[in-house]
């Protein structure tokens, strides 16, 4: 572990962490079906949403824009820890993206600008070693993922939505977008990226949730 590890802290909702990891012991929500994305737009058992629900544990940190880091570290050849405006100077991309949380909400056509994830591996350069990612956040959360779905084109690290910049309640300054697989492995108040070459399972993914996440494959529990 990293020495500046964030401890999961203050009035975190322990009621709604209890709930969702009873949610993943009774296989709640599950439809047994699977769909194509090619094909079904709503992955199964999703319902659509017009308002963009919040949730997180309960602790949502007010990190000012000096004070902001991003750091990507582990096996990678260039470390970096960028500050804000060294984030803000690497290459500005755009996407609008669904979303889709495993409480069972999706919401379409969600306007995104940020970074992408590949723009920012191109500059910390992993090295052929690094098969998997483990993301830590200022509230404390953790999720992980594969390589090869952080580095996906649609992966962003978005400060902005709708053109405004992204709000402190969704994860702003700066959270991950990544709308293939469920909002759980989408962080918000992202602070640090760190490649690995086994497989770290995060907040969510110790608590019964899947190790993956796709939506369509309804990959909610694990
Ligand atoms: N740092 C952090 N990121 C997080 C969470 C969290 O508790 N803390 N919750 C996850 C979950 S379960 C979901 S569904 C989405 C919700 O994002 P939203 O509040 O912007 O809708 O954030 C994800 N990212
Ligand atoms: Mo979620």
């Amino acid at each position: 572990m990293a020495e500046d590890d964030i401890p999961l802290t203050g009035a975190v909702k322990e009621n709604l962490i209890r709930t969702k990891e009873r949610w993943a012991e009774e296989g709640r929500l599950l439809t047994g079906t699977t769909a194509d994305p090619a094909r079904e737009r709503l992955p199964p058992g999703q319902t659509l949403v017009r308002d963009w629900p919040v949730l997180d544990l309960g602790v949502q940190p007010d990190i000012a824009r000096e004070k902001f880091r991003l750091r990507v570290e582990g096996l990678v050849e260039n470390r970096l820890a960028l500050d804000w405006d060294g984030f803000m100077a690497l290459p500005q991309s755009e996407m609008v993206v669904d979303i889709h949380c495993v409480t069972q909400w999706s919401r379409y056509d969600n306007r995104f600008a940020g970074v992408k994830v590949a723009d920012i591996l191109a500059l910390a350069r992993p090295k052929p070693e690094a098969r998997f990612v483990s993301l830590t956040c200022y509230d404390g959360y953790t999720t992980n993922l594969t390589l090869e779905d952080f580095a996906a084109p649609d992966v962003m690290f978005a400060h902005s939505w709708e053109g405004e910049p992204l709000s402190r309640q969704h994860g702003g300054p700066v959270r991950l977008v990544l709308p293939r697989l469920y909002f759980w492995k989408s962080p918000k108040w992202v602070t640090r990226v760190e490649l690995l070459a086994a497989d770290r399972p995060g907040f969510w993914e110790v608590r019964g949730y899947h190790n993956r996440g796709d939506p369509w494959m309804e990959e909610r529990y694990g």
